[in-house]
């Protein structure tokens, strides 16, 4: 099992997974400053992104989909039933499209784009638009400790993951009660912790 993607980009999502498995695994830190759109890396992903999983030859990409194939495969994260699946499919798709637009454009205007491109006014309106998905998964969570009901699963690791970037950001949780406890107690994990510390570390070495 090889995982192509610095812990500190999207490939971090399926470290967490990773590491939640336990099993030994191949950590290229491919980087997505330039190492992403090799001929080598272009063959296992043409789309020119980190991560791609080679699981003994058989390769995916999309983040997301990586860390469902792992719990499909291993069991772990991984509840029976197709109703289960659909809600993990679902949260997983909604955190995709309802969720990370936002917190790309605030990356960008806050941190990536050159000083004179950036807005503070896109700033604010992806912040607003960002309040309306959270409103909805503080609903769904009140009086839940998890997603699905009272266990974490990989459809939890996912949406945690993706909001990773939210945290920092500095996106101000506090409006959101129950989205905040479950983000306590989600990365509360300790393959949480582990691939937190495999991040800080890639981060630092990144300087
Ligand atoms: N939806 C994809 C996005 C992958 C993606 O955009 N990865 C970035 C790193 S976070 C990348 O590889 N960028 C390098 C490039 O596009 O050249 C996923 O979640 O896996």
């Amino acid at each position: 099992m090889k995982l192509y993607g610095a812990a500190y980009s999207r490939a971090g999502r399926c470290i967490w997974m990773l590491e939640e498995i336990g099993q030994p695994y191949d950590h290229v830190g491919t980087s997505p400053r330039g190492e992403t759109r090799t001929p080598q890396m272009l063959k296992l992903n043409p789309n020119g992104h980190v991560p791609v999983l080679d699981d003994n030859g058989y390769v995916i990409w999309e983040s997301l989909a990586i860390n469902q194939y792992l719990a499909e495969k291993t069991g772990i994260l991984w509840p029976a039933g197709a109703q289960a699946h659909g809600q993990i499919a679902q949260w997983s798709l909604w955190a995709m499209t309802e969720v990370e637009p936002h917190l790309v454009t605030m990356l960008m205007h806050m941190m990536f784009l050159p000083e004179a491109q950036r807005s503070p006014a896109a700033i604010e309106q992806a912040k607003a638009a960002l309040g309306k998905p959270m409103q909805v998964l503080d609903q769904h969570l009140a009086g839940r400790a998890y997603l699905l009901g009272t266990d974490f699963n990989v459809g939890d690791l996912n949406v945690c993951s993706v909001l990773g970037l939210a945290a920092m950001l500095h996106y101000d949780f506090s409006p959101f009660a129950s989205v905040g406890g479950w983000l306590g107690r989600c990365n509360g994990r300790p393959a949480a912790q582990r691939f937190q510390k495999i991040a800080q570390e890639a981060m630092a070495k990144m300087g």
